[in-house]
């Protein structure tokens, strides 16, 4: 069937939107477009061919989500074998290197390619008269797997070759990966759902790329450097491996931007130690850097031992993967209370840092990697993420193990561990009672939006838990001037410090009389601050400010269960147990009661539950993303405003609040003719409206 002229040439332009907001984001690092954008393009795209079969074609972006799954891979014999790389591991090894080239060539100071060497899966990509046609990879290096369908999911990978005058025939050799970020994401995310995490991004990158079927793959982040070349026909090459990196890059593919040139052997060993020096901060692993001769002319006077090239290096960096055995298995109580499993590790060093702890995440992941101590366990640390444990090595548990059970009780202060439903993290319950979570609490108590206690900052803080000195809020109020000065010298004397005022004999207290009368004045507040300073989960100021009308005083508040605090405006389910839970536990009630007991004060009324303010009576829709306030907050915010927020729009709505890509509820609302507002609208409001 024809294809209408007009429906071919929006397809056409879609496409080449496409491809130039991939090549963009992938190959400049300069994206164009918005994710949103992007998406809807590629939909109207995805129907149009959808209508009309005629216009499909493999190399359409629509084509890279993924297409049916395989029974198995196809082999590819490679038109020119792919070229393996000799090691070196030693200075003496690239000083040995360069003499050869030397001596190869008769140049005596010959000129490098020097590149990072990536840790991924290298591949072929085949291009006929500027087409993708097949991909496969290394395999043995006379023959591969075809993983062309899989290679279209990449989007780092041009599916046409950018240009007027393309190559008949053109292999690109290069490597795929998964950067380091995404990787953490994935990760976390399986985490998240209990399901199993990639080891390291290498085994993303060659797992993702070795699955049957694409639509996995698809879902993989995976990304594409291009280092070499295979078969040519067609394109008249420049002298120099350096300048094939350039034209590459005009074709479309993205070059490592580390790349670059250097020359003798104190050259490269500079290279070497400046990416050393970066490796931890790259956006994706590497395991060493690749020195090829730039000349295309003398790495052919090298030629070859077996497969490997004599014109190049790979000169690896020490492993960032190594094996240890465990010693214990302790857990660490966070700031937030979050409980997490932490092996301690007979010292291994790792990629030159000495590790002794490594993360065992959370209760999952430990179920997962069955860890148990005298285990023999593969650690890795990568960037500047915290060290953790692969996976065991299973024959080489000794005998009598036993599981590891996570404790039920907070090895710091005792209270319950809690995991909530649908959270992996588990949870001391202690709060305001845990030391672990002290501080924290006390620096959030003390803060402008809380109690408002001038000068009390987080140094202060820490230094009154560390010296025993404060162990609840309440302890805050029974401090006096002397207490304070006495901090100071202890601390001093713990820090090796001493203030010149020690030294000339006298003691400056002026700071302690002001901070004391600091606090003395936070004993004059609000229910809502108190509330909010409280620390409670999920209990930001506007809930604070809710809750506070909505009981009045204190005392109906801890009293209230989950059903009655579900009454309240804009709590929902999850908040309201948080609450209960909350003033359940005695170690809060006690530190309530004592702030009472040393004359904190606030002033009571009666519960206000009608609902007033400049939006009573107003039923209020939020959708989509609000990026300065979040969903909730906003929510919370409209509703200490007397709104009433809900969930689906429908007549009775007074309006729509759309964010970044709303959907269909802001569909519905254009169809029910209701008023919509935008974030910055709603901000405004929010700020002549709202007390600051
Ligand atoms: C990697 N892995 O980054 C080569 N490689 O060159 C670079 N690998 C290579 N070059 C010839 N940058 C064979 C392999």
């Amino acid at each position: 069937m024809a294809v209408p002229a007009a429906v071919a040439k929006r397809a056409a332009g879609l496409r080449r939107k496409l491809e130039d907001a991939n090549h963009r984001y992938y190959v400049l690092d300069d994206p164009a477009i918005p994710d949103a954008e992007y998406d809807a393009l590629l939909r109207e795209l995805e129907a149009l061919e959808a209508e009309h079969q005629a216009l499909a074609s493999a190399d359409s972006p629509t084509q890279r989500v993924g297409a049916r799954p395989l029974q198995e891979f196809g082999e590819v014999r490679h038109a020119l074998p792919m070229l393996s790389l000799g090691n070196a591991f030693s200075e003496q090894e690239v000083r040995d290197f360069v003499a050869r080239i030397v001596a190869g060539t008769g140049d005596g100071d010959p000129v490098f390619s020097v590149e990072p060497k990536l840790d991924g899966l290298a591949i072929s990509l085949r291009y006929e008269r500027g087409q993708f046609v097949r991909g496969a990879t290394r395999g043995d290096g006379a023959s591969g797997e075809d993983v062309t369908a899989n290679l279209r999911t990449i989007k780092a990978i041009p599916l046409r070759l950018r240009g007027e005058q393309l190559p008949a025939e053109l292999e690109v050799r290069g490597e795929v990966y998964m950067p380091r970020a995404a990787f953490e994401k994935f990760n976390a995310r399986a985490r998240e759902h209990g399901e199993k995490p990639l080891a390291n991004p290498r085994n993303g990158a060659a797992g993702s790329l070795r699955q049957l079927d694409p639509r996995i793959t698809a879902k993989r982040p995976l990304a594409f450097f291009a280092y070499g070349l295979g078969a040519v026909e067609g394109w008249k090459l420049p002298p120099r491996h350096s300048q094939m990196l350039a034209g590459l890059r005009e074709f479309g593919f993205p070059v490592a931007p580390e790349a670059g040139a250097a020359n003798g052997a104190d050259g490269l060993l500079e290279y070497y130690r400046a990416i050393g020096g970066r490796r931890d901060a790259l956006p994706y692993d590497i395991d060493g850097v690749v020195y090829k001769l730039d000349r295309f002319d003398q790495q052919n006077a090298m030629g070859f031992v077996s497969r490997a090239p004599r014109w190049a290096l790979a000169h690896k960096f020490p492993a960032q993967e190594q094996s240890t055995t465990v010693e214990a298995i302790d857990v660490q109580v966070g700031r937030t209370g979050a409980i997490t499993p932490v092996a301690r590790l007979a010292p291994v060093n790792v990629a030159g840092v000495v590790v002794t702890n490594a993360t065992l995440h959370n209760a999952d992941q430990i179920e997962r990697l069955d860890v148990r101590v005298g285990d023999t366990v593969i650690v890795r640390r990568a960037g500047d993420v915290i060290p953790e444990v692969v996976r065991v090595v299973d024959d080489k548990r000794p005998a009598r193990t036993v599981r590891f059970a996570m404790p039920a009780t907070c090895p710091i202060c005792g209270s319950r561990v809690a995991r909530e439903e649908g959270e992996v993290v588990s949870r001391c319950t202690g709060g305001l009672f845990c030391p672990a979570q002290r501080a924290q609490a006390l620096i959030h108590f003390a803060s402008r939006r809380a109690m408002d206690i001038e000068g009390l900052g987080d140094r202060i803080v820490e230094d009154l838990v560390d010296l025993g000195l404060v162990r609840t809020v309440a302890d805050l109020y029974r401090l006096d001037v002397a207490d304070f000065v006495a901090m100071r010298r202890r601390a001093d004397e713990r820090d090796g410090t001493v203030p010149e005022t020690v030294k000339a004999g006298k003691v400056a207290s002026k700071w302690a009389e002001n901070l004391v009368a600091a606090i003395d004045r936070s004993r004059n507040t609000t229910l809502e601050r108190l509330l909010f300073a409280l620390g409670i989960r999920d209990i930001g100021e506007s809930s604070a400010k809710t809750l506070a009308k909505y009981f009045g005083a204190l005392d109906p508040l801890v009293a209230a269960d989950e059903s009655a605090l579900l009454e309240v405006p804009d709590v929902g389910p999850i908040v309201a147990g948080r609450i209960a839970g909350f003033f359940r536990e005695p170690h809060n009630r006690e530190v309530i009661a004592a702030l009472r007991a040393t004359g904190v004060h606030w002033p009571e009324g009666p519960p206000q539950r009608s609902a007033e303010g400049p939006l009573a009576g107003k039923t209020v829709v939020l959708t989509g993303a609000l990026s300065e306030l979040g969903r909730d907050e906003a929510g919370a915010q409209l509703a200490a405003l007397g709104a009433k927020v809900a969930g689906s729009v429908s007549k009775k709505t007074s309006f729509v609040v759309a964010g970044e890509a709303a959907g269909s509820k802001l569909d519905k609302a254009r169809q029910l003719g209701i008023e919509i507002w935008d974030e910055a609208r709603l901000l405004e409001f929010l700020r002549s409206n709202l007390a600051p």
